[in-house]
C-alpha cells in the first residue's frame, strides 16, 4: 500500500492526527474506553462552559489533577517515531487532540494543540492565555479557566490545518475514536488532496471504512514499525 504513493520519503508532505490512544501507553487515560476519564462524570459538567459555569470547583479539581499527572508521565515510543518521521520528510504536521504535552517533549515541532492545552489557562474575561504548570487555587476558580477546547467551541489553527491538508501525500490517524468533529473529518480533505490515508487503533472505528489501510495493535508498536518501513522508501 505505501509502495501507491510512488514518491520517496524527502518528498512527502505528511499529516498525522493524533488522539488519546497515543498517549495511552504512557499512562494517560483515554476518554471513553472502559474505565476512561469521563466514567464518573457526563461529559458536559466537565468539557462544556455550562458545567464550568455550574461548578468550577469540580471543574478546575479535575484539570488539576490531570496538570499533575503531567508531571510524572512520559513520552512512549508512538511520539518519538513521529518525532523521528518530522525530520526525514519534505513537510510533517503534527495536529493532536491531545491536552498533553507528550508530543514537544518527545521533539516534535510542528505541532498544533486543535483542543487546547493542559499546560495553559485562560483568563475568562479577557480571554488572555498564559502558560500555567501548577494548581488554579479556590480565589481563582472565576478568574481563569482552562485553555481546552469543549463542546461548542471553536477548535484552534483550523487555518493551519486546512492548509496542510490541502498539500498532503498521506495522512495518518492515531489512536482516535473518530467520534469527535471536526477531527474526525480531517480525514475527509485528505482524500479531496488525494493523500493515501491510514488509521492505527487497537480496534476499528465509526470511520474505518474511509481509510485505505488500518494498522491494529498498539500504537507504540504500530506507529514505530510504519515509520521504520517508512523511512526504507
Ligand atoms: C489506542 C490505544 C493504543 C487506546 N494504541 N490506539 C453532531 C454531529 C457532528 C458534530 C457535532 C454534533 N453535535 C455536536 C457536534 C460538535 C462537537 C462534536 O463533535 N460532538 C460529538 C460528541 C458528536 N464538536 C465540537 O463541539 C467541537 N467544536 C466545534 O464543532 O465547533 C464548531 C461549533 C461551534 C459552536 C457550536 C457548535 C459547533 C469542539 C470539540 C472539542 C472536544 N474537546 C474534548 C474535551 C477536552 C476536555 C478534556 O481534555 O478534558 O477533547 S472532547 C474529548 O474527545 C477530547 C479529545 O481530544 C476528543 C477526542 O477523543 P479521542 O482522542 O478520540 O479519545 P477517545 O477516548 O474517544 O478514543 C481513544 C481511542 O484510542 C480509542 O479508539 C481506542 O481504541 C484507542 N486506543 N489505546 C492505539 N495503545
Amino acid at each position: 500500500m505505501i509502495s501507491s504513493l510512488n514518491k520517496k520519503l524527502v518528498d512527502l508532505n505528511i499529516v498525522v492526527l493524533t488522539g488519546a490512544g497515543i498517549s495511552a501507553e504512557s499512562g494517560i487515560k483515554t476518554f471513553r474506553e472502559s474505565n476512561g476519564l469521563w466514567n464518573n462524570h457526563p461529559m458536559e459538567t466537565l468539557a462544556s462552559m455550562q458545567g464550568f459555569e455550574n461548578n468550577p470547583k469540580l471543574v478546575h479539581e479535575f484539570y488539576n489533577l490531570r496538570r499533575e499527572q503531567l508531571k510524572i508521565v512520559k513520552p512512549n515510543e508512538g511520539h518519538f517515531a513521529l518525532a523521528e518521521l518530522e525530520k526525514k520528510c519534505k513537510s510533517f504536521t503534527l495536529i493532536t487532540q491531545n491536552v498533553d504535552d507528550l508530543h514537544e517533549r518527545a521533539g516534535s515541532k510542528n505541532l498544533i494543540h486543535m483542543h487546547g492545552e493542559l499546560r495553559r489557562i485562560k483568563h475568562v474575561v479577557s480571554g488572555e492565555s498564559k502558560y500555567f504548570e501548577d494548581s488554579v487555587c479556590e480565589n481563582e476558580w472565576n478568574v481563569y479557566r482552562p485553555d481546552i477546547v469543549w463542546f461548542g467551541e471553536n477548535v484552534k489553527g483550523f487555518e493551519d490545518i486546512s492548509s496542510a491538508l490541502s498539500l498532503c501525500d498521506l495522512f495518518l490517524s492515531i489512536g482516535t475514536s473518530s467520534i469527535v468533529y471536526p477531527a474526525a473529518g480531517l480525514v475527509n480533505e485528505a482524500k479531496k488532496a488525494g493523500a493515501l490515508c491510514i488509521e492505527f487503533n487497537l480496534e476499528q472505528t465509526a470511520l474505518s471504512p474511509i481509510y485505505h489501510d488500518h494498522f491494529y495493535g498498539k500504537a507504540s508498536q504500530t506507529v514505530s514499525e510504519f515509520v521504520s518501513g517508512l523511512s526504507r522508501l
